[in-house]
Order: structure tokens, then C-alpha cells, then sequence
């Protein structure tokens, strides 16, 4: 099946979980390269996160041109910063022009996946209870997509709409009606903006306050878009061009060191925006932080701090005591009367590939090597469980840049140990454990120097209170991908 290894090489038989960024593109290269595979979709349509969420206001904070793959730069984005629902549809069309869509077995969650030693093979346990078998398994199943429910005493009590920001409930009231948010996130804050001028009231419950940074929201027009058909370079000239590139630079080298000049620049900006649009003192001191600017990911808004000044909005900084069937008490006795409550209040985000059951080498539980945290050599590979890569895994880039340039940089680092298997020239694949305790060593040391580890809460943490994340430059990252170090690799 293979093209690029005539002669010695395998015809091998690759398993990616999930359809969603990462997925779509592990299909396009491996159809590229003439392989045999299947992604395998628990849900009923592809896009992962851009499928999940609907919410109002859905848009993602990287620039649209960015947030494209770089095969395929897309010339119809509505504006700057692209909504939810066109990247949806980015995403339906490339791989529907790639012709990867029907390799997509939908409704067909991986349960397990258990390595055979003997055959050096992967099995794997469909929800429908078939088995079925692959050579190589890619991990594309995704970070943010098991929502995180607050444990709030009464919410099932609940008589109106109650639901979380990823299932979201279109017959819930919102003209007109009154409305709980709890959550202050890019999403709680992008529903804020959304929403506002339709209700009667919106009760923004707010636990900790948010640094906004400020960014320019703008629409292309017709005239822009067919110039982007007509000259694909003008697209090019955007994402690749040295102000979004330095950009990512600067915000890498800001959040990896919370003494750099670059994150106190973040600070400055972040502060004089709330100094220049809050005014009532009493509003601007329950928006103000008590922690550093982008230790939680940063929000990125053109329009939060005017739109939350809106007489139909309330900002709640109290506890939150229970929610009773018609709203929510307060600890101090206020009770909030709703007829929605929209529940912004994140994901969980160590599953990864969980709740798949994935056995390794002598039948080792992936659960039980990430009972501490979930760890992946340069986020990659996994000791004891060979032929297995992840994409978008632990431990990898996260922060206000596009993952699917996170992506396909991990994936080329993927595609060259594959290639080891594609040629014949082995049989299995994995990091050593001495290579991935080395880089756990040093990537847990380097994680509490990022800003993630300045003194906050966030999903940015283990459950030991460490950064989860990629804690170098994003150019130590590239370097890191552009090629595999074989030393710290079991070839056989
Ligand atoms: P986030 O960024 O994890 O935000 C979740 C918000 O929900 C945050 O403000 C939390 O407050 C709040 N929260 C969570 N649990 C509770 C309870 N029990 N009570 C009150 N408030 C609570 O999730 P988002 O969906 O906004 O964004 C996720 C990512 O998606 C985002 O970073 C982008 O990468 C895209 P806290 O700050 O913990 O006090």
C-alpha cells in the first residue's frame, strides 16, 4: 500500500482516533502517502472542538489566517477572527477535498486498544463491540472536549435551562429572558458579548476576574476575499508574516519566563485596557485580577469591557451557596430568578485519549502511567506503549497561538519514526524510559518558571499543581519536531 518505500517495506494499517483538527490531519497526509487507514469518530460529524461548540459568540481568538493548515490556506474567512461555525465548515471542505471523509467511520468511539506483543499489532474494541486491528495508532482524540461540570449543590434542581456551554441547549430562552452564565473564560466572556443586548437580564456569575488583552476584530470584505482567491501570496502575507510570526515568538517567550520584559509588556497592556474602558470604581475592582496576566489563558476580546457595561448585565462576585429551581442563591442570601443557566465552567483537560481503555507492553494501563499526570515524550510518544503517537497530546505548546501549526509540526516528527515502520526497517517503535524521565526532569523544572506556575488557577495544571505544558520557546519547539533524537528511541 505504501508509495514511498517499494520494495522492503510494510503495507501497514493505521487507527486514528478522532475526526476533529488533528485527526483531519493525520488523514491527509497518511491518503497522501497512499496508506492504509481509518479515523475512527465518535460522533456523527467531524471538527472535533468546532462540532462540540455552538455556544453564541463562538470565534477563535488566533488570527483566521493562521488557524488554517498550511496546505490549504483558505481565502472565504468572514473576518479577522473566524466563528466557530466557519471553521466548521473549513474543516467539512478540506476533508472533503482531500477525499479523506470517507475513511471516517462516525459513530464509532475506540473503547480500547491493547497492544499485542506477540504480533505487534493494536487491537481495538469499537462501542458497537467490534474488534478490529491496526499497525500504528494515532492519538488525535483532542484536550478540551469532556465538559467540566460544577459540582454545585441543587443543580439538578434546576426548573429552566441548565446546560454547559459545549452541549448547548437551542430551545433554552434567551431573548428576553433571564439568563445565569457562571464562568468568566474565553467562553463565559464571549457569550457575555454575544448575548447582552438580547436578554432582559444576565446574572454573570464570576468567581475570578480575567485579563483581557485587546485585539481588533475586523470583517473582510467581498473584494478582499477574491483577491485572496486570486493572489493566495496575500494570505500568506498575513499568516506568515513576521508580525504574526513575531507575535507567537514574543507571547512564547512571555509566558515561558514570568520575569521576562515581554510578559510585563502583556501585563501593561492588559492593565491600561481595563483602566481606559472600566471607569466605576466598583465594577473595575471586581474585574481586576488578583493574579498575573495570562497565568490563566488570556482572554481575548475587542468588545468585552464595553459590552459588560450594559445595565442588563451583573457582574456576581459572591459565592455561590445552591442553585433552587427557579435560580441561584447566593451565600449572603440574594437570590438570582432565572429561566437559563449556561454553565461556561470549562473542560477536563488530562483525558486526552481517556476513557478509551489503551493497554500497552504487558498489558500496562495508560490510566495507571498517568495516575500522577498524563506525560508524553515531547508530547509525542509514550514509554511501553510502541506504535502509538499523539497529536495535540500532553505536555505539548498550549497558549494563544494556533495548535494546528502545533499539529503538523508534530506530526512530521511522527511522520519520521512511521517512516522507520514504512520502510521495513522496524518493527516497533518507542521512547526509552530513562529518554522520557530525562524530559519529564527537565520539563517539570522549566514548567514552574512559565507563568502558568506564577499562582493561579487553571486548566493549564496538573493535579500536583505543575504547569502541563510545553515550558520552552516555541522555537526550541520547532527544533524539537524537525527531527526525532534516535539515541532516546527503542527501534526494533
Ligand atoms: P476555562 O478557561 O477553563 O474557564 C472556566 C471558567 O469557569 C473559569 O472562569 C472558572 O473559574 C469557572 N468555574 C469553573 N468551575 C466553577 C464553579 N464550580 N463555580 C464557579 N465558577 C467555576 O474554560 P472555557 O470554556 O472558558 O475555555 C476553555 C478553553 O477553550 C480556552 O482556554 C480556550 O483554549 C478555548 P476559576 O477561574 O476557576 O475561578
Amino acid at each position: 500500500m505504501s508509495s514511498d518505500n517499494n520494495g522492503a517495506g510494510k503495507a501497514l494499517r493505521y487507527a486514528v482516533v478522532g475526526a476533529g483538527m488533528a485527526g483531519i490531519l493525520a488523514a491527509i497526509k497518511l491518503k497522501e502517502r497512499g496508506e492504509e487507514f481509518t479515523v475512527y469518530e465518535k460522533a456523527a460529524r467531524l471538527g472535533g472542538t468546532w462540532r462540540e461548540n455552538r455556544y453564541p459568540g463562538l470565534t477563535c481568538d488566533v488570527p483566521a489566517h493562521a488557524y488554517t493548515y498550511s496546505f490549504e490556506p483558505y481565502p472565504e474567512w468572514k473576518a479577522f477572527y473566524a466563528k466557530g461555525d466557519e471553521i466548521q465548515t473549513y474543516f467539512e471542505k478540506t476533508a472533503e477535498k482531500y477525499g479523506v471523509t470517507p475513511h471516517i467511520r462516525f459513530n464509532s468511539e475506540v473503547v480500547s486498544t491493547v497492544w499485542d506483543a506477540d504480533r505487534a499489532v493494536w487491537k481495538l474494541g469499537l462501542v458497537n463491540g467490534e474488534q478490529t486491528e491496526a499497525d500504528v495508532v494515532i492519538a488525535a482524540s483532542g484536550v478540551l472536549h469532556h465538559p467540566n461540570l460544577p459540582a454545585i449543590p441543587g443543580l439538578e434542581t434546576f426548573k429552566g435551562h441548565a446546560f454547559h456551554t459545549a452541549r448547548w441547549d437551542d430551545e433554552a430562552p434567551i431573548e428576553g429572558a433571564k439568563v445565569g452564565l457562571i464562568g468568566c473564560g474565553s467562553t463565559g466572556i464571549q457569550i457575555v458579548t454575544a448575548i447582552n443586548k438580547k436578554v432582559e437580564k444576565l446574572v454573570h456569575f464570576q468567581r475570578s476576574p480575567q485579563w483581557i488583552m485587546p485585539v481588533e476584530q475586523f470583517e473582510y470584505t467581498d473584494a478582499d476575499r477574491e483577491a485572496f482567491r486570486k493572489d493566495p501570496a496575500l494570505m500568506d502575507a498575513i499568516r506568515f508574516s513576521d508580525e504574526y510570526i513575531g507575535n507567537v515568538r514574543r507571547f512564547t517567550d512571555a509566558i515561558t519566563d514570568f520575569h521576562s520584559p515581554e510578559i510585563k509588556q502583556i501585563e501593561e497592556i492588559c492593565q491600561q485596557y481595563l483602566d481606559a474602558k472600566i471607569t466605576d470604581p466598583e465594577l473595575k475592582q471586581k474585574l481586576t485580577p488578583n493574579y498575573r496576566a495570562a497565568c490563566k489563558r488570556l482572554v481575548y476580546s475587542w468588545s468585552y469591557y464595553d459590552e459588560v457595561q450594559n445595565p442588563a448585565v451583573y457582574v456576581e462576585t459572591g459565592g455561590i451557596e445552591r442553585v433552587e429551581p427557579n435560580g441561584v442563591r447566593m451565600k449572603d442570601g440574594t437570590f438570582h430568578e432565572l429561566d437559563t443557566l449556561i454553565l461556561a465552567t470549562g473542560f477536563k483537560a488530562d483525558r486526552f485519549i481517556r476513557p478509551t481503555t489503551v493497554l500497552g507492553e504487558g498489558g500496562v494501563s495508560l490510566d495507571d502511567v498517568w495516575a500522577t499526570r498524563p506525560t508524553a515524550y515531547y508530547a509525542v510518544t509514550i514509554p511501553g506503549f510502541p506504535n502509538f503517537f499523539m497529536l495535540n497530546g500532553p505536555t505539548g505548546p498550549v497558549g494563544n497561538f494556533s495548535l494546528i501549526d502545533i499539529a503538523e509540526r508534530q506530526w512530521d516528527y511522527i511522520d519520521q519514526l512511521i517512516g522507520l515502520l514504512r520502510k521495513g526497517e522496524a518493527t516497533t517503535v518507542v521512547p526509552s524510559t530513562a529518554a522520557h524521565e530525562n524530559y519529564e526532569e527537565r520539563r517539570i523544572a522549566a514548567a514552574k518558571n512559565t507563568i502558568f506556575g506564577s499562582g493561579c488557577a487553571s486548566w493549564y495544571l496538573d493535579a500536583t499543581g505543575v504547569p502541563s505544558s510545553w515550558p520552552w520557546s516555541y522555537d526550541a519547539f520547532a527544533e524539537a519536531m524537525a527531527a526525532p533524537k534516535m539515541e532516546d528511541y527503542v527501534v526494533q
